[in-house]
């Protein structure tokens, strides 16, 4: 049995701007489960597959990028990276960041950020400036910063390390399918995991690794749609808060994803997207944030529509662990049966006869 190290220890550190000299600041992120899913697969007659990536150390696919951004950091013996984030971002550059020793300053939307990556920021060791606006404000302040103080910006705008780490995604499920799928579903905020994942799609077909291309399919959601507008928004909104970005920063990574692969970026609402956020729960099994269902939810919604044909191989990535956010999960109603501390009581509640 091989064991796994995580992205820069793997094969695919031939793909990463790393060199000898480059530190490997790793909590051993990637290799990540790729999940059949019986009961969407079922529901549009094609074989769906879920890419778990809340499975990845800090809970969400950017540790992909951040192990390579830290590593880097460290390697150039940077002393404070900064961030701006809607709470994913933060808590992977915090955890990386204590990793390597490293200071990390995060900027975050007030009071628009899951409790759970807060938790995680703070306990990493994190400085949080939590700003009065936007994931947007939040990421024109940290830029504005880097530009003036001796302080690395780790946001993946024009990042191209962390793309370069989460172009492995692709890799991955290449290597576990044998080639690419048909189509590649997910949620969409500032485009730099479509950006990424396109890219790795295409980096492994030009090295011959895949024969084809899948087409890429981004979803946004309606109430922070910019993308599929066409145009940004000044006031995004949306329960689905790792989403909730108005003018993304990698707009043109985005757009060409999705011409270049024939593909599409389209809204969804957030009934639809907590609909699917429990029907992966609940069917799948697997427990992944609000916003990180956002590609089940576009999936299933041309299904209905009769947009999507049968027989197709579709991987939807599962961005975020729904841990982050249980907030979302007991506020959308729970059951619970009070009862007695006697057995046959609590017998009775769960309905249990003889
Ligand atoms: C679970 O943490 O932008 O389109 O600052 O946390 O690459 O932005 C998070 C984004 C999807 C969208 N799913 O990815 C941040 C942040 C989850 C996310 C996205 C995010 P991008």
């Amino acid at each position: 049995m091989s064991t796994w190290h995580g992205l820069i220890n793997s094969d695919y550190r031939r793909w990463l701007p790393v060199t000898d000299s480059t530190p490997a600041i790793s909590l051993h992120e990637g290799n990540t489960p790729l999940l059949p899913s019986a009961h969407l697969s079922a529901l549009t007659g094609c074989d769906v597959r879920l890419k778990v990536e809340g499975a990845n150390p800090t809970g969400s696919f950017k540790d992909r990028g951040m192990t390579v951004a830290l590593s880097k950091a460290a390697e150039h013996g940077a002393e404070v990276v900064i961030c701006a984030s809607t709470g994913n971002t933060s808590a992977s550059a915090a955890a990386y960041a204590a990793r390597a020793g490293i200071t990390a300053a995060v900027l975050v939307p007030q009071g628009a950020v899951a409790l759970g990556k807060l938790a995680q920021a703070v306990r990493y060791g994190a400085t949080i400036v939590e700003v009065a606006g936007g994931f947007d404000d939040c990421l024109r302040i940290a830029r504005e910063l880097a530009d003036h103080h001796p302080v690395a910006l780790v946001n993946s705008v024009g990042n191209e390390l962390r793309l370069a780490g989460q172009r492995t995604v692709a890799y991955e499920v290449v290597d576990a399918l044998g080639d690419a799928p048909d189509i590649h579903c997910l949620p969409v905020g500032n485009g730099g995991n479509i950006t990424a994942t396109w890219g790795g799609y295409q980096n492994y077909a030009g090295a011959g690794q895949a024969t084809r291309l899948p087409r890429i399919w981004g979803f946004q959601a309606a109430g922070a749609a910019p993308l599929v507008h066409g145009a940004p928004v000044a006031v995004p909104e949306t329960a689905a808060t790792a989403i909730r970005v108005g003018n993304p920063a990698t707009w043109d990574g985005a757009v060409a994803a999705r011409d270049e692969s024939g593909g599409l970026i389209a809204a969804v609402t957030d009934e639809q997207i907590f609909d699917a956020y429990r029907a992966v729960a609940r069917h799948d099994g697997v427990f992944a944030e609000p916003a990180s269902a956002a590609g089940v939810a576009g999936v299933i919604d041309r299904h209905r529509r009769g947009l999507l044909d049968p027989g197709q191989r579709i991987v939807i990535t599962l961005s975020g662990n729904g841990l982050k956010d249980l907030d979302a999960s007991l506020r959308d109603g729970h059951t619970t049966t009070e009862t007695s501390a006697r057995t046959a009581d609590a017998a009775r509640a769960l309905r249990l006869t003889a």
